[in-house]
Formats: C-alpha cells, sequence, structure tokens
C-alpha cells in the first residue's frame, strides 16, 4: 500500500495494494485534485461508487459505501460506554464519523484535523458534512491530532481515531506515544475506538499495534467491518478501554442505520482464528 505507486491515469484512478494487485476506478469527473501542504487531496466521481475521496492515493471514502466504516468506527462505543458526553474525533476531516456521533445525545465533540483542506473539500462535495458543522455541540480544531492530544487536559468519554494508513500526516497516530497521550485524556471509564487497517495486507502491524496497547489498557479487543472500497474489502478496529467490556450492551443503537445494529456489533468481535491471540 505505498502511495507512491498510486496514480490516476487519465480515465481510472487506480490504488495500489501490492506491487501486484488493487482497486481501480473509472473517472467519470474529476472534481478535485490539489497538493495541500499535508498530502493530495482528490475527489473523483464514479459512476458506481459516486463521489470518493482519496488522499495521497489512498481511498478514503466514497458516497456508496462510507457507513459500513462510519458506523462500525463509531457505535461499537456509543452502544456500551455508560454515558458517552464529551466526545473527541482525531482525523475524520470528511465528517463521517462525526455525522454518526451526532446521531447521539451528546454533550460536546471536538473534531481534530490536521487539514483544513479536506474539511473545505468534504464540505463541498461530501453533503453529510455542513450540516453537522453547524451543530452547536461540534468545535472543529484544525491542529495536528498527536499535538492536540499533548496539549488537552480534558477528559474524554470516547475517543475515536479516524486516521489514515500509516503514513504522511497520520504515520504518529499509529504510534505508542500517540496512544500513551490519549489514555491520559481519557475519563477512567472512558472507551477509544481506533480504525487499525487491513487483516490481510497489514496484519504485522495490527500485531505489534496490539501488543503494545494491550500494556496501556486492560481492554483491547479487535473487531471486524467490511468496507467494500478498502484493501481486502475488510477492516480492522481496536475498541480500548479500563473499564468498559464492549459486549455489555448499554443502549439501543439508532434505528436509521444502514448497516449497525446489535447482532452486528455481536458478529464483529467474533474473530477468525487468524486474528486470535497466539495465532499466526
Ligand atoms: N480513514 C481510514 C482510511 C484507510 C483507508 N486506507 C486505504 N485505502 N489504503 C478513513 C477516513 C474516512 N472518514
Amino acid at each position: 500500500m505505498t502511495s507512491k505507486k498510486n496514480s490516476s491515469e487519465g480515465t481510472e484512478i487506480r490504488e495500489y495494494h501490492t506491487s501486484f494487485n488493487g482497486l481501480f476506478f473509472k473517472v467519470k469527473k474529476l472534481l478535485h485534485s490539489r497538493q495541500s501542504p499535508h498530502q493530495k487531496i482528490e475527489v473523483v466521481e464514479n459512476e458506481y461508487f459516486g463521489k470518493i475521496l482519496l488522499l495521497d492515493g489512498l481511498v478514503q471514502t466514497t458516497e456508496k459505501d462510507e457507513f459500513f466504516y462510519h458506523e462500525m468506527l463509531t457505535h461499537p462505543a456509543f452502544i456500551s460506554h455508560p454515558d458517552p458526553q464529551n466526545i473527541l474525533i482525531i482525523g475524520g476531516g470528511d465528517g463521517g464519523v462525526l455525522k454518526e456521533v451526532l446521531r447521539y445525545c451528546i454533550k460536546h465533540v471536538w473534531i481534530v484535523e490536521i487539514d483544513p483542506e479536506v474539511v473545505e473539500v468534504s464540505e463541498k462535495y461530501f453533503p453529510w458534512l455542513s450540516p453537522a458543522l453547524k451543530d452547536k455541540r461540534v468545535e472543529l480544531v484544525v491542529a495536528d491530532g498527536n499535538e492536540f492530544i499533548q496539549n488537552s487536559d480534558r477528559k474524554f468519554d470516547v475517543v475515536l481515531i479516524d486516521s489514515s494508513d500509516p503514513v504522511g500526516p497520520s504515520r504518529r497516530l499509529h504510534e505508542e506515544d500517540f496512544f500513551r497521550k490519549v489514555k491520559n485524556c481519557l475519563d477512567p471509564n472512558g472507551v477509544v475506538v481506533a480504525q487499525i487497517g487491513s487483516p490481510l495486507y497489514q496484519l504485522d502491524q495490527i500485531k505489534k499495534k496490539t501488543a503494545f496497547l494491550k500494556k496501556l489498557f486492560k481492554v483491547v479487543r479487535i473487531y471486524l467491518g467490511p468496507v467494500p472500497t478498502y484493501p481486502g474489502g475488510l477492516w480492522c478496529f481496536v475498541y480500548l478501554s479500563d473499564a468498559v467490556d464492549p459486549l455489555v450492551l448499554r443502549r439501543k443503537p439508532p434505528v436509521e442505520l444502514k448497516y449497525f445494529n446489535h447482532e452486528a456489533h455481536q458478529t464483529a468481535f467474533s474473530l477468525p482464528n487468524f486474528l486470535k491471540n497466539n495465532k499466526s
């Protein structure tokens, strides 16, 4: 998944997952393509998936399948936390996670995005972002998530880490040091959920990450969700806490969701052998 090999070639945009394979989308229209100070931001229109957002050539979200990822990153924490009120989203400038968080009766949500151009572009092309930003409970902070968390003296109930791959601006958001800082800002009953990559292409990184996370948190539970347009089509998330058990359900998820429900939640935490402890 090196961004170097990714390119938009005329009427197709390709994301290489290894040097030998990947995923392509026919470009109906190139809507946006610009190198921001942080990364290359592209939005293309595809006949089937609708608008697609790519950062440094890596697919982040598409109109058609965004709900798989955004629902699975958000709702497991919200149906299991005893009282989620103060919420922090790190990354996620496209607003997909924010839209899910705002379905709950929360007090305040901070969204910390390093690249203001991702927010601007998403406001223009992804219709869910603008109304979310107008919500009185939302505070957008343009900052490096790693620095924000280092300097914050708040305690959050739920922290959702909607990073990109561990290259470019998101690299630090995958490191032990960052998770230690996140823990310092977590309420004792708090829950952290992070996306941690493809169980096929990034298994080594997932294993290394869970090993250091186990030193930091009492509860470290990987769970899975399908994301059709991400490498391998299946994605790993990690649920972290010192006090909350993800399988003790404390509230019903919103009924209007397209993917997530209690059964999907239980299933997500049932892991295949190769992801269970001590299996390689
Ligand atoms: N954040 C996770 C994107 C990971 C995709 N990786 C890839 N295509 N190689 C997505 C942000 C959406 N809110």
